[in-house]
């Protein structure tokens, strides 16, 4: 799917040294020109104000909310799609409004069948729901499409060479895989994509001028495509099974500019998602690099309101630039994704307006994307708007569809993996990090009154040596040498600042209890990382990327630990998790484990009285301590601390 017409044949600057300097407008603006300074302000004042200066000078006004109804009956079937995945499939017809004009759109859903309502990504397709998936029982789409040379679109109708030819671009066993639902419906059905499409449009019913010299504010294609992703959710939030708080809306190129528009007017959606949506989507027009104001507005005139076209080769006269419309999201979460090769869309001015809509995120007491960076190639970053830089060409793809379930675990809690710490987010730098209120401080500098909070393993004093400031791990020979912490605790938030050494590849571990390890090992450029690398919970899970730095370089463990819970016969009755962030980084995001699986553990190597006790207390109370590994490396430690998240541990 690399839309209908990459647009790659056009003469366009490609050339960074020769995109202009600019000042982009000031996304915290009011009507007085004065910046909001509170989230209040954005809100009622800045907010209003910004999203007005959109509607008149790029997409056009906001049109109208409509009665929507089921054509027919909606057609529900419990269905198996690929790799056995079950699935409740939803077919309905529904009807934009109550004119006889109005216009029908098709819309396809599957949603999981376990688990409580789902949230849902919903995104507008390009050929038809029939090209989506290769289920079968998906009808046929009866929408006006441009026509393809490959035979799948004849005479402006999708035919059955269409079908499953873009379900490379919607991973749905995935996404059902990971607790979220998917619907989806074609952009064909409200407005056929070509410059004379308005008169077929829905524009017809809601009663918009048609032809001849339209109102410079007057909505287009991109608006219309987002009243149509406002509708689709008027029925999807009647769905019992959808979860109507957490529909997240997304859209590749065209549509991509569609949902960033649709997640402006209407903020009911709960995320939104712009995969590679670029000029009059997420990449700022100031920015001379790839397509233009002129280029877009001359090859697609149908798409944004009159007023746009005026900018054409004076883009620094537009009031408002793509941080703006970035921001219209704030502070709900965003997602903008890029591809490398997909210059076409400049995926550096999709990524530095990101950076520039972040201080309304930050007003509204949310991190934006938080970094100023421009990452390297397959590098998720952000916060509460997460970026990436997908190596490839203008696509829509299985990564980058889970990049984005990635976004709405972590910051709506959203989907099978997410856990109650989906808001855990410990700052790492710069280091060290001192602890917070609450904390427990095991061992400092080296400097702390009663000494570094740990015992050796017969529960007598340590001999790990302090050295500048930090603790050196003493390697044994049987690689059994740890230290335990004197505190005990259930759940904690665990922070640990280490610097590995080049011998026995930097191995130590920091083990949780004694039976959950968060690996620490030499593993600085391994790809893909295991589950024995560092970032790894030791044999449960590897590392959702890849964190590590080099030894001899100063590195940082935030660890969130909830420990599992026993019953009396001493079984698990509910899983433990873990959230992991090394050195930036999320590493582990709430993965579960039960009974312990490393064959190292302290309970089974130096096993002495003391160790036995610990056993005995944890069995007992689920509460243990904290081990530091020996395995045969003076690993460093520093600024160690643990905060407890229950009242019982508090120190
Ligand atoms: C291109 C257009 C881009 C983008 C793309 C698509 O021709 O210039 O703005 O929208 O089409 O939709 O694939």
């Amino acid at each position: 799917m690399t839309g209908i017409d990459s647009g790659a044949a056009e003469p366009a600057n490609y050339d960074e040294s020769a995109v202009r300097t600019y000042t982009l407008p000031d996304v915290l603006a009011g009507p007085d020109g004065q910046a909001a300074t509170t989230a209040e302000a954005w809100r009622t004042t800045a907010r209003p104000h910004q999203f007005a200066v959109l509607e008149q000078h790029v997409y056009g006004r906001r049109l109208p909310t409509v009665p929507v109804q089921v054509v027919g009956a909606v057609d529900r079937a419990a269905t198996t799609l690929g790799d056995g995945c079950r699935a409740i499939r939803l077919q309905a017809r529904l009807r934009l409004g109550d004119s006889p004009q109005a216009v029908t759109t098709d819309v396809l859903v599957y949603l999981p069948t376990s688990g409580g309502p789902a949230p849902v990504f919903l995104h507008l397709n390009f050929k038809g729901n029939q090209a989506e998936h290769p289920d079968p029982a998906i009808r046929m789409s009866a929408a006006w499409l441009p026509d393809d040379k490959r035979g799948e679109i004849v005479g402006n109708r999708a035919t059955a060479a269409s079908r499953a030819k873009d379900a490379l671009h919607w991973p749905v066993e995935k996404l059902l895989d990971r607790g979220y639902g998917v619907a989806t419906a074609c952009y064909g059905d409200v407005f056929p994509d070509r410059a004379d499409g308005r008169a077929a449009s829905a524009l017809a019913a809601l009663g918009r001028p048609l032809e001849g010299d339209l109102p410079a504010d007057e909505p287009g294609a991109i608006a219309t495509w987002a009243w149509q992703l406002s509708r689709i959710l008027d029925w999807l939030i009647t769905l019992p099974e959808v979860d109507a708080s957490r529909v997240i809306v997304v859209g590749h190129s065209r549509n991509g500019k569609a949902a960033v528009w649709a997640g402006a007017c209407d903020e009911r959606f709960a995320m939104v998602v712009s995969n590679e949506s670029g000029c009059g989507g997420a990449a700022l027009e100031r920015r001379n690099f790839g397509e233009t104001i002129e280029a877009i507005t001359r090859r697609f005139p149908h798409w944004f309101c009159p007023a746009f076209r005026t900018y054409a080769d004076r883009e620094t006269d537009l009031p408002v630039d793509a941080h703006v419309t970035l921001a219209m999201a704030a502070p709900r979460p965003l997602y903008v994704a890029s591809a490398s090769d997909d210059r076409w869309a400049d995926p550096k001015g999709e990524f530095l307006a990101a950076v520039a809509a972040s201080p309304v995120w930050t007003l509204c007491g949310r991190e934006g994307l938080g970094t100023t960076a421009w990452p390297p190639v397959d590098t998720p970053v952000g916060r509460t708007i997460g970026y990436h830089l997908r190596t490839g060409k203008h696509d829509l793809l299985e990564w980058d569809w889970l990049r984005f379930a990635d976004h709405a675990d972590r910051t709506l809690g959203a989907g099978a993996r997410a856990g109650a710490d989906a808001a855990f987010h410990p700052v790492q730098e710069p280091l060290p990090v001192p602890p917070p209120p609450g904390a427990t401080l095991l061992f400092g500098n080296g400097t702390e009154p009663g000494g570094p909070q740990f015992t050796a393993l017969d529960g007598g004093t340590i001999d790990w040596q302090v050295v500048d400031g930090t603790l050196v791990t003493q390697p044994s020979k049987g690689h059994a040498n740890h230290i335990v912490s004197v505190p005990v605790f259930r759940d904690a938030d665990i922070h640990a600042e280490f610097m590995t050494a080049p011998i026995a590849r930097g191995n130590s571990g920091l083990y949780i209890h004694g039976h959950y390890e968060m690996q620490i090992f030499d593993s600085f450029g391994v790809e893909p990382p295991t589950d024995q690398d560092e970032g790894a919970l030791y044999r449960f899970g590897k590392p959702l990327v890849n964190a590590a730095r080099p030894t001899g370089e100063w590195q940082v463990y935030d660890i969130r630990f909830i420990a599992p819970r026993r019953g009396a016969d001493g079984a698990i009755t509910a899983p433990g998790r873990i959230t992991a962030w090394l050195n930036g980084r999320l590493v582990q995001d709430g993965i579960e484990f039960t009974e312990p699986r490393s064959p190292y553990t302290p309970y089974k190597h130096g096993v002495t009285d003391h160790v036995r006790k610990i056993e005995a207390t944890l069995r007992k109370s689920g509460r243990g301590p904290l081990f530091l590994q020996d395995h045969g490396s003076p690993a460093r430690f520093r600024n160690l601390w643990i905060r407890p998240l229950e009242a019982a541990d508090a120190p």
